[in-house]
């Protein structure tokens, strides 16, 4: 496949790079993290989306080396930063489920974060439940020993899955992701706001943080703030920025 032989070379081409989109406080209207995504800048086809070249990656067995430069790419980033003199808040990268079993994942951490001299807890880590379900205890097992790393840990798309309430009380996480799709219509639709609501009450007696994704209008934000939610993210606050960008809000103070 042409796309796969391409992305086999994008690395050492430096066709990607990260977008790193700023998530808010709902309580001070602070910039408290962001998240980084993948974008892939391909000279012939363009902007490649990562929904489409993950999936490929995973197939491939491409998105251990992809997922290495990943989080070595955001260390390196908030080295910049803070060799830049600014105060870059905690950044989230995703792990795809294959990612998250690689055998040195937590040793590819641990090296990416010495070698850039950085406070682990400046790193956060998204998995999703899918990537958890394949093999429960191997899973709480690999959590466990990212924390002892320091860094942060989050459960991404957070209702989409099929998390039991069982072991997620056994999952050393820090943060629940509202999937947007729960989101999207929570001023209207009567049961999307009850699921919100109930992940809000879910995360709080578990003591995690709770970040709703996909705001994109003053409805949702007024909601989520009204019932509590920590923190979210999504176009109404800000879209993805390019590092540069990002840096910028960074000087500005916000
Ligand atoms: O930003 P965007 O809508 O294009 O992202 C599409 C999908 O790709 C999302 O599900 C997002 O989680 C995923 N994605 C973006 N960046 C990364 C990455 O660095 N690693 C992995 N595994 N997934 C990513
Ligand atoms: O799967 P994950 O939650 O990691 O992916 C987040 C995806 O959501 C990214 O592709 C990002 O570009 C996208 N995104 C971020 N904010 C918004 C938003 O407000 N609305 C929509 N529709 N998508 C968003
Ligand atoms: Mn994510
Ligand atoms: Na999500």
């Amino acid at each position: 496949l042409a796309l796969e032989a391409d992305l086999r070379r994008a690395i050492e081409r430096d066709e990607l790079l990260l977008h790193f989109q700023p998530k808010m406080s709902l309580i001070n209207g602070d910039l408290v993290g962001a998240e980084a995504l993948l974008r892939w800048q391909h000279p012939a086809r363009g902007t490649v989306s990562p929904a489409e070249f993950i999936p490929l990656a995973e197939d491939t067995g491409l998105i251990q080396p992809l997922g290495e430069w990943v989080i070595e790419a955001v260390c390196r980033q908030l080295r910049a930063w803070l060799d830049a003199g600014l105060r870059p808040p905690t950044v989230a990268a995703n792990l795809s489920a294959r990612q998250f079993r690689v055998e040195h994942l937590v040793d590819q951490v641990a090296q990416a974060l010495r070698a850039n001299r950085l406070d682990p807890a400046l790193l956060e880590l998204e998995v999703t439940e899918g990537a958890l379900m394949h093999d429960v205890e191997a899973a709480v097992a690999t959590l466990h020993r990212l924390k002892s790393v320091g860094v942060k840990l989050a459960l991404d798309d957070f209702g989409t899955g099929y998390s039991s309430l069982a072991y997620l009380k056994r999952l050393p996480i820090d943060r629940l992701k509202i999937d947007q799709s729960f989101v999207r219509d929570i001023a209207s639709d009567p049961d999307d706001a009850a699921i919100c609501v109930a992940v809000i009450g879910l995360a709080h007696n578990l003591k995690l943080a709770v970040t709703a994704e996909g705001v994109e209008n003053d409805g949702q934000l007024g909601y989520l703030r009204r019932h509590r939610c920590d923190e979210m993210q999504g176009y109404h606050f800000s879209r993805p920025l390019p590092a540069d960008d990002f840096a910028q809000l960074l000087r500005s103070g916000r």
